[in-house]
């Protein structure tokens, strides 16, 4: 009786484990959605850039919308150095960054300290 109780209890945890790992994967990569002749993503900045990494679509102008709920000045600036790149980033406001992925291949950002990265995937 008790062993069953245990077993059920380990496979119960075992399940959570997964759900949670999984879950946290795919927020952290995801897709621009194309609305007409741009595309778009939102990103929020808390304790990192979520997602971490973000899909976009090669020739399509791309509007990445910050918005930064993490206070630590760590964060305040984001920057973009294959795309000339340089911003500050205002509290709890949408901020968007439109850039141009002309090439495929894979672009990291980071924060202003070259800290924090996330990366632009452009296919
Ligand atoms: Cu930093």
């Amino acid at each position: 009786m008790t062993n069953s109780i245990v077993f059920i209890l380990g496979v119960a945890m075992i399940g959570f484990i997964a759900w949670w790992f999984f879950g946290k994967h795919e927020v952290s990569q995801q897709e621009a959605v194309v609305r007409g002749d741009h595309q778009e993503i939102q990103v929020s900045v808390d304790g990192g850039y979520i997602p971490q990494t973000i899909v976009l679509k090669k020739g399509i102008p791309a509007t990445l919308i910050f918005n930064r709920k993490d206070p630590s000045s760590c964060l305040d600036q984001v920057v973009f150095s294959d795309f000339g790149v340089h911003e500050d980033l205002p509290m709890k406001k949408d901020f968007p960054i439109t850039i141009m992925p002309k090439e495929a291949g894979e672009f990291d950002f980071a924060c202003g300290m070259n800290m924090i990265h996330g990366k632009v995937i452009v296919k």
